[in-house]
């Protein structure tokens, strides 16, 4: 049988047998259906995958996270098994386009923006490279919230991305896990002398598996994502329900079910709240029993070869507690002694940090923590002890404003627990994400761990998996480069520099700004559709793809858009190419300013997009409900990226690099990787603008003014006088104040004013650029080709060379 028409077969069979659905075209029950049965060639190579993998002296690394922005699945997993040909054609015979199944089904969104993707993108790529590893996380019953817009202002509503169950997921009950909080210490004496703790919990919840496969591109390998329900340890208390009390009865499932709700919106934001805390505790606490059962069934109860075998990855501070949980394990269950469990901790565990943003580092009260966790609470004292008496006092003697520096908590005012000093100090390895970042790490968040511990502190710059950002994404774009380059260069990135060469040919140059033109006629597509608002093809597509942050500095772009409005009703025959300015981006339910940013541009969107006056030269839209899958329809639109946060601020971006894969040109600040975008793409082929971090940093420390730029700037005055009238807000005047308020009352903390300027230079760079075909097309094409070393396949190898040392586990 062909492959084509085995899987008309296995979606037949499932429709009629799994689904019940024998005769209608339901697009819906086509889409689950034709997952199922790609699920079924899935499963096998999971099987066998396993297989290889559960033996003795198989080194497997656990990233655990509390975030993975999957996306779709379709789609990746029919490329990733090189079957989507086969599959489009199996489907055809069936009555349906492939491409309109593959946008069935909702977005797996169970994180916030680019850590929890950058997690989806590892994954992608250890499978792809044959590497052991399991992912760890929470499977949230809501995901991130889907956004729209009133009057243009964001409205949230839940994500129900699995109402009626997804056809990706095992249920694996026989792996679930038993979790205490809560309760108190009793203490006891030994015979030697000693005191012993021993943790009474008061509550126990449960911790339910659910497996997603995760399918290597063109390898041997489907590794496993395991996402933890939470649900009460008994089902149903019959006792209250006999008596009556029928609410009650469910009590304790309502408070247990709660744990995995729901994820917290909230990005590079530390809101401190309890239920948070226990999410993190919960999914660490089944994650760590996970790995050591697992270990135990290979290699029996032999600690030796547990540091050997095992590998665990911090994404973040979120799962900081397991380093505690398996301290406690290994000296309560298991009768380690503190040295013995601290020793093994400390060649197990290894620590990404994603961000210098002091309000994102995460500090846990004592009081709560003492709460929910009193045992772990005890466990981290006596590491805090033996970390200040043998090592700072020994590297700094006598010194208290060290140990008060470097201390697991944080004294002064409410007591706090440092969940990234923890981090540092268990870790083996701590990574930046980005060679300027990694380096701003060991110079202003932790010189002094760098120094306690030489060559601990590391870099390993993102990269994104080339399968799901060009090779699925792109098809037209995919299919041209496969006719120039002989390699798999899904596989093997570097190998579109073959295209360096070909950058001034023209026949190339045409067939690529054709296929980008097609692909804006596609957007403008969708932009009509979502927003009404019909844009030009032609235009440059200037696209802003990212949560809405004031550092990502989404209002600098704003208030540049309103400038070039002016400059147009003043000169209506301005020389300027059309523009379209496409933002997209959710803002954290609470953070009032992002929301205002928001509202603004929508309201200046609709006076400019219905203002005859300017020609249509320009246009801005705001899509709503920014999210992968709206991420893969716009990247291979966009001529141009907006990666303009204030230097030092991004500790790399991902979305800069997807964007100049797809072939768009940059403009951007020499912050995170676009550092090394630049130096890969060389800097006539990026638009670099704004301060360098030295300079943020001599800015700042000269005391930073921005009413001087305000005063002495007739367009920035201009513009942020403009916004207080009611010209955008017919009848309401200062509706849209907020964003002059934070720059001028506010103190401009990201420097927004200081930059304008040298990014307004450069737009006018860019504009003329755009006007010239040949050199646009050159360099557009230069991006793509030079976009090598951010293929999350190198991140990965280097994470394995670096941290993890492990190997591919192939027949
Ligand atoms: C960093 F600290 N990032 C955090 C966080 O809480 N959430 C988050 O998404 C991001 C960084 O902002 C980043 O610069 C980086 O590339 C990404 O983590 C992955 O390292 C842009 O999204």
């Amino acid at each position: 049988m062909t492959k084509r028409s085995s899987i008309k077969k296995a979606i037949e069979h499932h429709l009629k047998f799994t689904l019940a659905h024998s005769k209608d075209k339901n697009p819906e029950a086509f889409w689950k259906a034709t997952s199922l049965a790609i699920n079924d060639i899935v499963v096998d190579k999971l099987t066998a995958t396993r297989e290889r993998q559960d033996k003795p002296g198989v080194k497997t690394v656990n990233y655990l996270s509390l975030e993975y922005l999957m996306g779709r699945l379709l789609s990746n997993n029919l490329h990733n098994l090189s079957i989507y040909q086969e599959a489009e054609k199996a489907v055809k015979d069936l009555g349906f386009e492939l491409t309109d199944l593959c946008e069935q089904g909702a977005d797996l969104a169970l994180g916030n923006g680019g850590l929890g993707r950058l997690a989806a993108c590892f994954l992608d790529s250890l499978a792809t490279l044959d590497y052991p590893a399991t992912g760890y996380g929470i499977h949230y019953q809501h995901g991130l919230f889907k956004q729209s817009f009133a009057d243009g202002r964001q409205v949230e509503t839940p994500d129900l991305w699995r109402e009626f169950g997804s056809p990706w997921e095992v249920c694996r009950p026989e792996s679930a896990q038993l979790i205490p909080l809560y309760g108190h210490i009793e203490h006891a004496a030994n015979a030697d002398g000693s005191t012993s703790s021993k943790w009474q919990p008061s509550v126990t919840l449960k911790g339910v598996p659910w497996d997603i496969p995760i399918v290597g591109y063109n390898s041997e390998t489907v590794n496993v994502l395991r996402l933890w329900e939470s649900r009460a340890d008994q089902a149903f208390d019959w006792d209250l329900f006999n008596k009556g009390d029928f609410l009650n009865a469910h009590g304790k499932n309502i408070q247990a079910e709660t744990v995995s709700k729901v994820l917290y919106p909230n990005d590079e934001h530390d809101a401190g709240k309890e239920l948070r805390f226990i999410q993190q505790y919960f999914f660490c606490a089944c994650s760590i029993k996970d790995i050591i059962a697992r270990h135990q069934t290979i290699n029996g109860v032999d600690w030796q070869a547990f540091a050997k075998d095992t590998a665990i990855q911090l994404n973040d501070t979120h799962p900081t507690i397991a380093i505690l949980e398996f301290m406690r394990v290994l000296m309560d269950e298991y009768q380690f002694s503190y040295t013995d469990a601290w020793t093994l901790c400390r060649e197990v565990f290894a620590y990404t940090n994603h961000t210098l943003l002091p309000e994102a580092l995460e500090k846990w009260s004592l009081p709560l923590f003492e709460r929910v966790l009193p045992r772990h609470l005890e466990i981290l004292y006596i590491i805090n002890e033996d970390f200040l008496n043998n090592e700072v006092a020994v590297k700094w003697p006598n010194d208290n404003a060290m140990r008060a520096k470097l201390s697991l908590i944080e004294e002064g005012g409410e007591r706090k627990v440092r969940m990234a000093h923890l981090c540092v100090v268990a870790a083996h390895k701590v990574n930046g994400v980005a060679e300027i970042h990694s380096k701003l790490v060991k110079q202003d968040l932790f010189p002094e761990f760098d120094a306690l511990y030489p060559g601990k502190l590391t870099n390993v710059t993102n990269g994104i998996t080339p399968r799901r950002w060009l090779k699925a994404c792109n098809p037209k774009l995919s299919a041209l480069l496969s006719k120039h380059i002989k390699e798999d260069w899904a596989k093997d990135l570097d190998s579109l520099a073959g295209l360096e060469k070909l950058a001034d040919d023209a026949k190339l140059q045409k067939a690529f700004m054709d296929i980008k033109l097609e692909n804006k006629v596609a957007l403008a597509q969708e932009i009509q559709e979502s927003t009404g608002v019909r844009v030009n093809p032609e235009a440059i597509f200037d696209i802003q793809i990212k949560r809405l942050h004031e550092y990502k500095r989404q209002h600098l772009n704003f208030i540049h858009i309103v400038a070039l409005y002016r400059r147009l009703l003043e000169n209506p025959s301005l020389e300027m190419h059309p523009r379209v300015f496409i933002f997209g981006a959710k803002a954290a339910p609470g953070y009032h300013l992002a929301k205002e940013i928001i509202y603004a541009i929508n309201k200046v969107a609709d006076k400019i997009n219905n203002d005859t006056r300017i020609q249509d030269k320009l246009k801005v839209v705001f899509l709503p409900n920014y999210r992968v899958s709206l991420a893969e329809k716009m990247i291979p639109a966009a001529d141009v990226s907006e990666q303009i946060s204030t230097a030092g601020k991004e500790a790399s971006g991902t979305g800069n690099m997807k964007l100049a894969l797809n072939g768009a040109l940059t403009i951007g600040t020499l912050d995170g990787a676009n550092i090394e975008i630049a130096e890969e793409v060389g800097d006539d082929n990026i638009f670099i603008f704004g301060n360098t971090v030295e300079q943020v940093k001599a800015l700042k420390a000269q005391g930073y003014n921005p009413y001087t730029y305000y005063e002495q700037h007739a367009e920035i005055k201009a513009v942020l006088d403009w916004l207080d009238t009611d010209y955008f807000t017919p009848g309401k005047p200062y509706e849209l104040s907020a964003i002059k308020h934070s720059l001028l009352d506010g103190g401009d903390p990201y420097l927004v004013l200081a930059d304008y300027q040298s990014y307004s230079d450069a737009h006018q760079a860019l504009d003329e650029a755009y006007r010239d075909k040949k050199r646009w097309a050159r360099m557009a094409i230069l991006n793509t080709a030079l976009m090598g070393k951010f293929n999350s396949d190198r991140s990965i190898n280097d994470y394995v060379n670096r941290i993890w040392q492990i190997k591919p586990c192939v027949k």
